[in-house]
Order: C-alpha cells, then sequence, then structure tokens
C-alpha cells in the first residue's frame, strides 16, 4: 500500500469560506473527502494543514521517517518565503510535488518566486483543485 502526504500551509484551512474568486467554493474538507473517492483503494492518504511553519516541518521530517511514498505540498504564503520549508524538503528526500490553487504567475510578484519549488519534482499551478488530484495521480504512477 502506498502512502501519500497531502500537506497544506497557512489559511489554506479558510477554503471555500473567503476569496471564492481565487480558490473556489469547495472547502478543505471537500477537498480531502474528494481525493478519498477518487483513490479509494491501493493507497493511503494522509492529510495535514497547518499556520505554523514548524508544524509542517515537524511533518514533513515525519512522512520521511515513516517512509512515505511521496508528499503534495501547498505551502501557502510559505512557498515565498521559507528556506526551512525548503531545508525540510530537500532533507526528507521524498517525491514531492507542489501545487497552487491560483495561478502564481498571474499574481503579484513577490507570488512569482517559490523557494520550496526547486526541492520538488514539479509544480502545478493554477488548475484549482484538480492540481491535488493530479499530483496524487502521477505520484501513484511513477
Ligand atoms: O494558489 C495557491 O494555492 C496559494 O498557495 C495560496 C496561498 C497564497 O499565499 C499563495 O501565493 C498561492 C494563500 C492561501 C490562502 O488561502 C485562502 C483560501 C481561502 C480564503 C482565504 C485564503
Amino acid at each position: 500500500m502506498k502512502k501519500i502526504a497531502i500537506l497544506n500551509g497557512p489559511n489554506l484551512d479558510r477554503l471555500g469560506k473567503r476569496e471564492p474568486e481565487i480558490y473556489g467554493r469547495a472547502t478543505l474538507a471537500d477537498l480531502e473527502a474528494s481525493l478519498r473517492t477518487e483513490f479509494p483503494n491501493g493507497v493511503e492518504l494522509e492529510f495535514f494543514q497547518s499556520n505554523h511553519e514548524g508544524a509542517l516541518i515537524d511533518r514533513i521530517a515525519s512522512l520521511a521517517d515513516r517512509k512515505f511514498d511521496g508528499v503534495v505540498i501547498n505551502g501557502g504564503a510559505f512557498t515565498h518565503t521559507s528556506v526551512a520549508l525548503r531545508d525540510a524538503l530537500l532533507g526528507a528526500h521524498l517525491p514531492t510535488i507542489e501545487v497552487h490553487i491560483s495561478n502564481i504567475y498571474k499574481r503579484e510578484e513577490f507570488r512569482h518566486t517559490s523557494l520550496t519549488a526547486p526541492a520538488c519534482i514539479a509544480v502545478i499551478t493554477g488548475l484549482g483543485l484538480e492540481g491535488y488530484f493530479a499530483a496524487v495521480r502521477f505520484l501513484l504512477k511513477r
């Protein structure tokens, strides 16, 4: 059984509750339910969201210790700021896909830089929640 983690960073617990024009109307709980429905067999999905950088870093280390097969991460705004999150991903040596719901390149310039992307296999940005599904599918196939 493969084990894949879906990590969400700061403010993504507000998904579906604010700014629906950017992030849509589905909540994080809706996303989790849809992913579990889409991938019912052969994979254990673990979901984790935190507004705290250290909690995300601790979780990444734990995923490495527990020998996860892949990680899907939407680091939220930490994507653009966190050397520590990048170091955690690099240190974990886990196949990781970075996902952004919005197209970060169509937004403010400070969102155009991802410090975490170089620690990932690929980045999916602007596909809405579909990006998470594509990322899990890819990690299961490789
Ligand atoms: O497009 C994405 O997925 C982002 O990672 C979302 C982050 C943003 O800082 C990144 O630049 C791009 C923001 C997450 C905030 O999510 C909210 C969702 C609903 C309501 C309010 C915030």
